[in-house]
C-alpha cells in the first residue's frame, strides 16, 4: 500500500479511482443508489461496504436495505454507503482492507475466502447440498454458525450468508453434457484452491482470475468459459459471449457478509446489537429478491438464445467424488459434512 495514503478517505478515493477506470456498462436491474446514506453530519457514522456486483444486484440491495434500516432505527446516526461494481477492487483485496479496518463491510463469495479460511471449503465443495432449501437449513443452523465464527480469528466478523444459487459451467466452444466435454477447455475459476481442484477433477483446464477480468477474458478468447450462477451470468453480460450453458450445479458456494472486527468493536453495545440483528434480518429480504432475480435472469438469458443443456449429473458427481473425499479426510470438514448431510 502506498505510504502516502494515510487516511481512510484517501485510501478509498485512490482505490475507487483505480477500479473505475476499468468499469464497463452492465445489464441488470435498476438499483436504488440514491438511497445510500452516505453523507455524515457531526455525530453520524457512515459505514463503507464493498461489492463486486452491479447496482441492483440482490447482494447490493440487501446491504442497502441494512443501511436504510440502521438509519431509520438510529434516527440517522448510522448508515451504510455501498460501493458496488468493484469500485473498491477485487474481493481478495477488499477482504484484507476490512481485516485491517480500512473498509467496514465486505460482501464476497465464499470462494474468495477458501484459501484464507479453510473451514469455508465445506460450503464450496461439490455436491454437498441437495437443494437451495437444504443449503439454507445448513446455513441457518449449526454448520453456518460455526463457519461464521471462524472469521474472527483474522480480524473479521461473519454477519450473514446470502444466496448465490448454484454454479454451472458455460463456454463459447460447445455444449457440455458429460465431464469429458469439458476436456481441454480453459475455464475461469475464482482464485480458490477448491475451484481449481474441482475444475481439474472434471477435466477442464482451470484458469484462476478475479471477477472483474472474466468478461474481457471471454471476449478476447483468453479463456473458453467460466462457471457461475444465472444472475451473475446475466448481469455481467457474460451470456453475450458464452452461448453454451450446462446445468451442472456443481457448487452452491454462497455469499458471505463480513465486517471489520475493529469497526464493529468500536460501536456502542447497543449499536453493535442493532447491526447484528439488522444483518440477520436482511437474509430473508435477500432470499426473496434472489429467487426473483435468479428466475428473471435465467428467462432473459434463454430468451436471448443461449443454449442450455442438462448434464449427466451422476457422471459429474462421480468425477468430482475423489476430490470431495480427499478434502473430507480433514477432521473438521468431515464433521461439518456429516452435519450438513444430516439436514438434507
Ligand atoms: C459470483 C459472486 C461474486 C464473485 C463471482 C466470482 O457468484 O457473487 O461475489 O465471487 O461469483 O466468480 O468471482
Amino acid at each position: 500500500m502506498h505510504k502516502f495514503l494515510r487516511t481512510r478517505r484517501q485510501l478509498l478515493f485512490a482505490l475507487s479511482g483505480a477500479a473505475l477506470a476499468g468499469t464497463r456498462a452492465a445489464v441488470g436491474f435498476a438499483g436504488s443508489g440514491a438511497s445510500d446514506y452516505s453523507r455524515a453530519a457531526a455525530g453520524e457514522m457512515v459505514l463503507t461496504a464493498a461489492d463486486v456486483h452491479v447496482d441492483g444486484y440482490p447482494t447490493v440491495e440487501a446491504v442497502r436495505w441494512m443501511g436504510k434500516t440502521l438509519h431509520r432505527e438510529t434516527g440517522g446516526r448510522l448508515g451504510i454507503r455501498v460501493y458496488h461494481s468493484g469500485q473498491l477492487g477485487r474481493e481478495t483485496d477488499a477482504i484484507n482492507l476490512a481485516r485491517f479496518g480500512a473498509l467496514d463491510i465486505v460482501r464476497v463469495n465464499i470462494a474468495a475466502l477458501n484459501n484464507a479460511f479453510p473451514l469455508t471449503d465445506i460450503l464450496a465443495l461439490p455436491y454437498v447440498f441437495d437443494s437451495t432449501a437444504h443449503m439454507r437449513r445448513a446455513l441457518d443452523g449449526a454448520p453456518g454458525r460455526e463457519v461464521l465464527k471462524a472469521f474472527e480469528a483474522r480480524g473479521l466478523v461473519g454477519l450473514a450468508f446470502y444466496d448465490s444459487g448454484t454454479r454451472c459451467f458455460y463456454n463459447h466452444v460447445r455444449p457440455v453434457v458429460q465431464p469429458a466435454d469439458l476436456k481441454g477447455l480453459k475455464i475461469r475459476v475464482p482464485p480458490s484452491d477448491i475451484f481449481v481442484g474441482l475444475a481439474r477433477a472434471l477435466g477442464a483446464n482451470p484458469t484462476p482470475l478475479s471477477y472483474g477480468e472474466v468478461f474481457s477474458a471471454l471476449q478476447t478468447r483468453l479463456i473458453d468459459g467460466a462457471e457461475n450462477n444465472w444472475t451473475t451470468f446475466y448481469t455481467s453480460r457474460q451470456f453475450e459471449v458464452a452461448r453454451h450453458w450446462a446445468q451442472s450445479e456443481h457448487s452452491y458456494s454462497p455469499e458471505a457478509l463480513l465486517m471489520s472486527k475493529q469497526r464493529l468493536d468500536s460501536l456502542s453495545a447497543g449499536d453493535r446489537e442493532l447491526l447484528l440483528a439488522t444483518a440477520a434480518q436482511s437474509v430473508p429480504y435477500m432470499r426473496q429478491l434472489w429467487d426473483l432475480r435468479e428466475a428473471e435472469s435465467r428467462a432473459a438469458v434463454e430468451k436471448d438464445g443461449v443454449r442450455v443443456t442438462e448434464v449427466d449429473r451422476k457422471a459429474f458427481q462421480k468425477a468430482a467424488a475423489p476430490m470431495l473425499e480427499a478434502h473430507l479426510k480433514n477432521t473438521e470438514l468431515g464433521r461439518l459434512y456429516r452435519q450438513i448431510r444430516a439436514l438434507a
